[in-house]
């Protein structure tokens, strides 16, 4: 009888650090009621109003920063992209004692917890130190290192209780993260010494490029967390509102650590959006997804507004760098989607234009490679073909080629024979 009485209050017991199956949500993608909020509950209107602006506020510096690591001006900019949500419902949930842990890809969670956007770009400009000081934001500079910030989270907290301080360390981490040992031993500790921290987990679906399923066979990422003892949540990672609840639970719980019995908790966030990975991912994305049903022709992409707008070109020179295409790849009928990549020297004199090309070339050899990964990850054949015939481009456009010219072209396909490319 005992032991019956001991094992129903251990499943009891485990059950309560089980997440929900499907992710909690309090504001679906249309702006209704979410259907499945749980114990979640909304936000009053003031948090709501500072979540949205925010997230305007948000993407407007990431779209900047992007731009910048583009034109070489940031040494590198992991773009927050896609996990604006997340980002800023979790910043906006810490309360100003407690500490945030962002990896480099939480740029958007630093600017939203105060910290002024060119300090926020020090260190991805290349310099050696964070550009802001941790303790006036309570922000620790931002991890490149993976699942090292989780174990510095750990740290603090722990620390913090000991020394009888009202703090709590949130950490950001990646899907791919959560695979990584140090992941382990900060959950595990975490959970052993009812250290004040919460871990959200961000999943893009991707470390980088590599998906999910190769690098983990957990049925979600919030599964983790019951395995070393920790109550976990599974949210809807586009739902703001939904993220700011669950962050801002978890902080008041985790605080009333000790006899009280707080703790750690671990939040799983769901993006379905494809960008976020690497820089180019939604380049691509826009192709595959653009190309369906598309004219015949050449077109540019129009990063504002992340739509393919078609120019006017020469015919029998567009009908060259196809066929060279073609040759280049020795298949049997002219790509279905030929990326060409052209790099713009207008601002540059002819002078100087030839080492912008070769710097620029050095980045076209990882664009072609991220295109590479994510096409044959989405099912589809991709073949790098490098740098075609200058002097084709340029009479197929009209433009000069130290205007701008051709530094890569990347081919995709489904591999039918077909007639039509763009
Ligand atoms: C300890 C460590 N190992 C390997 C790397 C190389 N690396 C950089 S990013 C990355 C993938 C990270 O994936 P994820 O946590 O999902 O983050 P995201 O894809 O959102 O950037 C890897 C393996 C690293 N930075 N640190």
């Amino acid at each position: 009888m005992k032991t019956q009485y001991a094992r129903r209050s251990q499943a009891t017991a485990a059950d309560s650090l089980l997440p929900s199956a499907t992710p909690l949500q309090l504001i679906d993608a249309d702006g209704h009621p979410g259907d499945n909020p749980g114990s979640l509950s909304l936000p009053g209107p003031d948090v709501l109003v500072e979540l949205h602006r925010r997230m305007v506020l948000g993407r407007r510096f990431d779209s900047q920063s992007t731009a910048l690591a583009k034109q070489g001006r940031l040494a590198v900019y992991p773009s927050s992209r896609g996990q604006d949500a997340c980002q800023v419902g979790a910043a906006v949930a810490l309360r100003r004692q407690d500490w945030l842990f962002p990896t480099y890809r939480d740029s958007m969670a630093v600017l939203t917890r105060g910290v002024p956007a060119e300090e926020t770009l020090t260190l991805l400009r290349g310099d050696w130190h964070c550009g802001y000081d941790p303790y006036q934001y309570r922000v620790a500079p931002q991890c490149t290192p993976l699942a090292t910030n989780t174990l510095h989270a750990v740290g603090l907290a722990y620390a913090a209780t000991l020394k009888n301080e009202d703090q709590v360390a949130l950490a950001l981490l990646g899907d791919g993260a959560t695979s990584e040992g140090d992941t382990h031993e900060a959950l595990n500790f975490a959970a052993v010494w009812k250290a004040p921290v919460v871990f959200l987990v961000q999943n893009n679906g991707y470390a980088i490029s590599v998906p999910l399923a190769k690098q983990t066979a957990a049925p979600t990422l919030a599964a983790k967390g019951i395995g070393y003892g920790i109550r976990s949540l599974l949210i809807d990672g586009n739902d703001a509102a939904a993220v700011y609840a669950a962050v801002r639970a978890s902080v008041e719980r985790a605080n009333a650590s000790g006899a009280a019995g707080g703790g750690p908790t671990l939040t799983h966030t769901i993006r379905p959006y494809p960008s976020g990975g690497a820089s180019y991912e939604l380049e691509l994305y826009l192709a595959v997804d653009k190309c369906e049903g598309l004219p015949r022709g050449f077109y540019h992409y129009d990063a504002g507004g992340h739509t393919l707008v078609r120019i006017e070109v020469r015919e029998p020179e567009f009908e060259a760098l196809l066929k060279g295409a073609e040759f280049a790849m020795g298949a049997s009928a002219v790509p279905q989607i030929l990326i060409t990549i052209a790099a713009r020297f207008s601002r540059v004199s002819w002078k100087y234009s030839s080492i912008a090309y070769a710097l620029i070339l050095k980045d076209v050899g990882v664009l072609l490679q991220t295109l590479y990964m994510m096409a044959t990850d989405i099912g589809l054949g991709g073949c790098a073909i490098g740098t075609t015939n200058i002097d084709l481009f340029a009479k197929m456009t009209g433009l000069e080629f130290h205007v701008e010219g051709p530094v890569g072209q990347f081919a995709l396909g489904r591999g039918v024979k077909s007639e039509s490319s763009c």
